[in-house]
């Protein structure tokens, strides 16, 4: 069994597609552990993303992650960090295959609806990033 991070962007929330987001979940066996809603302060992305911070949109990323509320979700599963990633699509909705999150919602290549850890160690920071063991159900 692993665990994953997944952030449903402010684009998602704002646009009301929470319960789409959470039935492909669903569907996919990617089992909720954690579960909140939240506002991220500018701090708080910059810290998230701070393995991105000399790219050039890291700023514009940071502020779009503060726009607005996120639901950020621990999942777990056989396999969960690669199987949400195949869910997810890829960044550029342009690029996502059929029937993926990004290619049916996403909107532009930042404004991409969902975030997932990309492997084990980033899975490991993020989940700690925003949940403590108390709120991981077991
Ligand atoms: P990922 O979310 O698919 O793992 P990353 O490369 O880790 O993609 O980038 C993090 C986020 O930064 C993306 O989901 C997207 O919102 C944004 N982003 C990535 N590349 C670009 C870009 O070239 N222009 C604008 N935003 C981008
Ligand atoms: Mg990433």
């Amino acid at each position: 069994m692993e665990r994953t991070l997944s952030i449903i962007k402010p684009d998602g929330v704002a646009r009301g597609i929470i319960g789409e987001v959470i039935k492909r979940l669903e569907i996919n066996h990617l089992k909720i552990v954690a579960m909140k809603m939240m506002k991220m302060d500018t701090a708080q992305a910059q810290g998230f993303y701070s393995v991105h911070k000399e790219r050039p949109f890291f700023d514009s990323l940071t502020h779009f992650m503060t726009s607005g509320p996120v639901v950020v979700m621990v999942l777990e599963g056989e396999n969960a960090i690669t199987k949400y990633r195949e869910i997810m699509g890829a960044t550029d909705y342009r690029e996502a295959a059929e029937g993926t999150i990004r290619k049916d919602f996403a909107t532009d290549i930042e404004k991409n609806v969902v975030h997932g850890s990309d492997s084990p160690e980033t899975a490991a920071f993020e989940i700690g990033y925003f949940f403590n063991r108390f709120e991981l159900i077991v």
